[in-house]
């Protein structure tokens, strides 16, 4: 059994394993090195090859305890036939979309557009590199992609003042992703992902219909997952509420974000944690990487948890920080 999977039956574990979100990609310069001669983003997430090279990197440089595929939670935008671009200093840009023709799309179309995600993943499946590893695919949740499908660009400034206009489209698309989500679980459990993780990345700007748009929608997504025999990893960064949150969508795991205290969140949960460190932990020093990082393996010591951190990963992150980080947790004892 790998390590993360032993935790995942809600046992402690006697190592922690460890791996972090977004471990594939900007901070590394072997990924730059790619990147700067692949400069259509979503291009490279289609090439099964260069994509299989980047999911390893990580792994060969750190010993991560999981591969995270390198893709994108809008490729499923992308999947249905809205264009996805991403500019350089920007972050994405979504192109307008007419939703009967996302309503026609059929799901062997959906499917074939993804295609070279899947053949990453059957050919991740015979690498040497992932003995006694999972294998981690991922979705981003429905209201997550939804922000992005109709703010078009990213939400850091908040959204667009008519967002909630047309609440006709709203139940559209949350009837597409719903089966559209499924099927990218489904087709990357068959490939060979071994756990799947959502990230819900812009729960925290949920503020009324948390039923329509948080738990309802991720229940059907969890209990779809689970149903195919797959443990599943929720990630609502934001919420108020994880404890809540585990009550009714009951995920195999949850991953939390920086803002929790861990502490408190211990006294109300009984499923597996993963996470918590904030990333701009990485760019301080060493000293207090440890201080903070002991903080964590010392609040979980008796309570299944796997190490990852609040969010992803920043692009300022120096590697040797990520190898003090690895150090540290795999000689806490
Ligand atoms: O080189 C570049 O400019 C591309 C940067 C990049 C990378 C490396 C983007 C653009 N996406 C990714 C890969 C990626 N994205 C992975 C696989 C790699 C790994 O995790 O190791 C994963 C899991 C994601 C997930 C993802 N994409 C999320 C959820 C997690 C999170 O960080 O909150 C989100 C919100 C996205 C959207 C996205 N992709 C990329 C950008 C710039 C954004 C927008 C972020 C924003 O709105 O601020």
């Amino acid at each position: 059994m790998t390590p993360i999977k032993e935790c995942l039956i809600n046992k402690k574990t006697d190592l922690i394993p460890i791996w972090l979100m977004r471990q594939a990609g900007r901070y590394l310069p072997e990924f730059r090195e790619i990147r700067k001669n692949n400069p259509n983003f979503v291009n490279l997430c289609l090439n099964s090859k260069l994509s299989k090279e980047i999911t390893l990197q990580p792994i060969r440089r750190f010993g991560f305890d999981a591969a995270i595929i390198f893709s994108d939670i809008l490729m499923i935008p992308y999947g249905l036939g809205q264009k996805v671009e991403f500019k350089k200093n920007f972050g994405p840009n979504l192109a307008d979309f007419e939703i009967n023709k996302l309503l026609e799309i059929d799901q062997e179309k959906f499917t074939k557009n993804l295609s070279p995600i899947y053949e990453l993943l059957v050919d991740l499946k015979k690498s040497e590199d992932l003995q006694k590893k999972d294998i981690i695919g991922f979705v981003g949740a429905p209201w997550t992609l939804l922000v992005y499908m109709i703010n078009k660009v990213s939400p850091k400034n908040g959204l667009t003042s008519n967002f909630f206009s047309d609440m006709g489209l709203i139940n559209d698309l949350l009837k597409i992703l719903d089966k559209s989500i499924k099927t990218h679980i489904k087709n990357q459990v068959n490939a060979g992902a071994t756990i799947i993780q959502i990230f819900d990345s812009w729960s925290g700007l949920i503020k009324f219909d948390f039923d329509k748009y948080l738990y309802d929608p991720t229940l059907s997504l969890v209990n779809y997952t689970k149903s195919l025999g797959v443990p599943v990893i929720c990630f609502p960064r934001g919420i108020t509420d994880y404890s809540h949150f585990c009550k009714i969508v009951k995920p195999s795991m949850i991953n939390i974000d920086y803002n929790v205290d861990p502490r408190n969140l211990i006294k109300n949960v009984d499923i597996p944690i993963q996470g918590g460190l904030h990333p701009e932990v990485l760019l301080t020093n060493k000293a207090h990487l440890k201080k903070e990082v002991n903080k964590y393996l010392e609040i979980f010591k008796d309570h299944p948890y796997v190490f990852n951190l609040g969010h992803g990963i920043l692009p300022e992150t120096k590697t040797e920080m990520v190898e003090e980080l690895v150090k540290i947790v795999r000689d806490y004892k």
